[in-house]
């Protein structure tokens, strides 16, 4: 697990430690959690291809976590989340591993709308429309795990990931919302299920209020079981009804879509 040092990286830890070894790789120094926690603890950059291939060597799936989790200027973005993610397909490749598990992001479709969803929601796999450099970065993330996928066999699961934490907070967090747990759930099926070629799953909870589709997540065997409706009544005591008109509650991306380019 590359970034497993961060926060999805530290949820995911906690509960998949009793199922599975993890090797754990980021940039910041780790700890064990407790002297026979059964984790391997492996420090480098994700930039860096030697140490890359040193960290796969030997293990069945990436569960590919490292980046900037939100806009920053072109120069970081470009270094960290692009070529970073190239450097870990690439180090799977060098060392035969057959599945990543890649952290992408909403913000790869971040200008799709309300008004593109089916009758089953919005598509999991519908075409990229980022809203932000990081947006763009996850999507340029995707289409690697379609090239490596595409030559040389390897099984991608990009995850759509929506809002992750540990409760809802905002209006738009009531359909983007993904519980702690479910993330658990949502990595144990993308890293345990049989896959073929590169699948797209969003990553949010069971969501009443969810306006994106449940195919990804069906086809690689993900239930959640959280939904942000629990906290409905508040939120709404606290910002007002939700009005779908909104850029927020209309773009896949909500306050991304209206922050400035680069982070400035
Ligand atoms: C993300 O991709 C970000 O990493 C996170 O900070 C949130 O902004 C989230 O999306 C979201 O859309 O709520």
């Amino acid at each position: 697990m590359t970034g497993a040092a961060g926060n999805i990286g530290s949820a995911l830890r906690e509960r998949l430690v009793a199922r599975h070894r993890l090797r754990l790789f980021d940039q910041a120094p780790m700890k064990a959690a407790e002297p026979r926690e059964p984790v391997e603890l492996v420090q480098g950059s994700v930039t860096n291809l030697d140490d890359m291939v040193e960290a796969c060597r030997g293990i069945d799936a990436v569960v590919h976590l490292a980046g900037i989790p939100a806009e920053a200027g072109w120069d970081s973005i470009k270094q960290v989340n692009i070529d970073g993610t190239r450097t870990l397909f690439e180090a799977c490749r060098q060392t035969g591993t057959r599945r990543v598990v890649f952290a992408s992001s909403n913000h790869a479709v971040g200008f799709r709308t309300r008004k593109e969803s089916g009758p089953d929601g919005l598509s999991d796999d519908i075409a990229a429309a980022p809203d932000t450099y990081y947006g763009m970065s996850k999507a340029a993330g995707e289409q690697l795990g379609a090239l490596y996928s595409a030559r040389f066999g390897m099984e991608v699961v990009c995850l759509r990931i929506g809002s992750f934490g540990r409760v809802p907070t905002g209006l738009r967090q009531l359909a983007t919302w993904l519980s702690h747990d479910d993330t658990a759930r949502l990595v144990e099926a993308a890293i345990s299920n049989p896959v073929r070629g590169l699948v797209y799953v969003w990553g949010v909870s069971a969501n009443t209020a969810r306006w994106w589709s449940t195919s990804g997540a069906q086809r690689i065997g993900y239930e959640p079981q959280d939904d942000a409706q629990h906290w409905a009544a508040e939120l709404i005591a606290q910002h007002g009804e939700p009005d779908v008109t909104d850029p927020v509650l209309h773009y896949v991306g909500g306050p991304f879509t209206q922050e400035p380019l680069g982070g400035e």
